[in-house]
This record gives structure tokens, C-alpha cells and sequence, in this order.
């Protein structure tokens, strides 16, 4: 009982930590979808897989999706993205993207979708093409986040938390160059996606105190 209180007490005092993705060693589960412009966003459209590439992130591997239609690209976060993710709130969600061309800019940057509500969200001017550009985020209300379309009200503090609770889609856009198909490219990179921790970290952090704090004493006692 005496370790359960330890552990509950640790946990509470952990930053939230972060989810991910930097695509070295693989995917990561991420994919792809053709959307049609218009909502919904974050959710069906046409399914793609991404290509990995194991070297050209910013560093080492990334994905990347080539224009297979005339519809956006999008690249799309996997199931372990999902779920309750309440504990994000107020965090941040960032990413690295490439794009091969920047004519246009009509569509959601990223989209949230939980709860029966979407959120999206212009992260600004389109990306200057063949450069990683880094994108943060807010995960809450003052976020910048629209319901539904870009030119849609602000969500309230309450509807942003039930997203959260129960997020079942989140998307980033690859796709900002009209035409090109089968040459525009959209890269993908380091996405960082703040995230409760697992509870077999929480043991390994409290273990990892443990440990330090042992060391901390024999080593005061040295000093002393
Ligand atoms: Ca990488
Ligand atoms: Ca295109």
C-alpha cells in the first residue's frame, strides 16, 4: 500500500510528457487520407499510405505522401494518439513539414475530432517549400482552434476538454501545392504530441528517484 501511495504521489507530480514521433526506425502507424476540402476534416476521405523515407528528416527518417488526386492530402496520427487524452490539455502539439509548392492555403492545418465536435486550426501562411518548418500548437481554447470550418465560432474551454477526452482523429496537411500531381511531395517529421505517461513509466520514474535519491544521500554522507 505504502508503494501505491508512492507511486500515486510521483505520479501526480510528473509533467505531462510528450508522445513522439520522429520516424527514425519506421511509420510509427502513421497514414494518410484524401480529403475533399470540406468538412468534415478528420475523418474518411480517401485512404493513403505514406512512404517512409529512412534518411532526409530533420534528422534521420520521415514520412512523406506524393499528390495522388486533385483532393488535400493529409497525414494522419495512429490509434495510440487516441482515446483520452484530457491530460494534454493545455499542452502543445507540434511538427516538422516540407512541402514541394505553397499556391494555396483554404484548408485546415490540423484538425481535431472527438466528442461529435471538429476543431481546425490555419497555422498561418502556407510552409516556403523545400524547407523544414517547425508548427506548435496550443491544445486548448486560446489555441486559435475554429469548430468545423476556419471561419467557425472559437470552442469553449469545456468543448476542447471533451475533445481531448475522447479524441478519435487528429490530422496534419501535407498538401499545399494546386496541381502536381504525382510530383508534389509532403514531408513529415517530428511530431510531438503531449501525452499522459504510461503507467509503467511512472514505475520506472519512481524507481529512477528511488535511485537517485539513494545516491544523493550516500553521497552527502561521503561528503560529510
Ligand atoms: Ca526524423
Ligand atoms: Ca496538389
Amino acid at each position: 500500500m505504502k508503494t501505491l501511495g508512492l507511486v500515486l504521489a510521483v505520479a501526480t507530480v510528473l509533467p505531462v510528457r510528450a508522445m513522439v514521433f520522429d520516424f527514425d526506425s519506421g511509420a510509427q502507424g502513421w497514414t494518410g487520407a484524401d480529403n475533399d476540402g470540406q468538412s468534415p476534416f478528420g475523418t474518411g476521405g480517401v485512404a493513403l499510405s505514406v512512404d517512409y523515407q529512412s534518411s532526409g528528416g530533420n534528422p534521420g527518417g520521415h514520412i512523406s505522401i506524393t499528390d495522388p488526386s486533385n483532393l488535400d492530402f493529409y497525414f494522419v496520427a495512429p490509434a495510440n494518439v487516441l482515446g483520452n487524452q484530457s491530460s494534454a490539455y493545455g499542452t502543445t502539439l507540434s511538427w516538422e513539414l516540407k512541402v514541394t509548392g505553397n499556391t494555396y492555403d483554404p484548408v485546415p492545418d490540423v484538425v481535431l475530432r472527438g466528442a461529435g465536435l471538429e476543431l481546425v486550426l490555419d497555422v498561418g501562411p502556407a510552409p516556403t517549400p523545400d524547407l523544414w518548418l517547425g508548427y506548435s500548437v496550443v491544445l486548448n481554447e486560446t489555441g486559435g482552434w475554429r469548430k468545423g470550418t476556419l471561419s467557425g465560432a472559437t470552442p469553449t474551454a469545456s468543448e476542447f476538454q471533451a475533445v481531448l477526452a475522447d479524441l478519435t482523429g487528429l490530422r496534419i496537411r501535407g498538401e499545399y501545392f494546386a496541381g502536381g500531381l504525382g510530383s508534389e511531395v509532403g514531408s513529415l517529421d517530428n511530431v510531438n504530441f503531449a501525452a499522459v505517461p504510461e503507467p509503467a513509466e511512472v514505475l520506472g520514474w519512481s524507481a529512477g528517484l528511488c535511485l537517485a535519491g539513494a545516491f544523493w544521500f550516500r553521497r552527502s554522507r561521503f561528503v560529510r
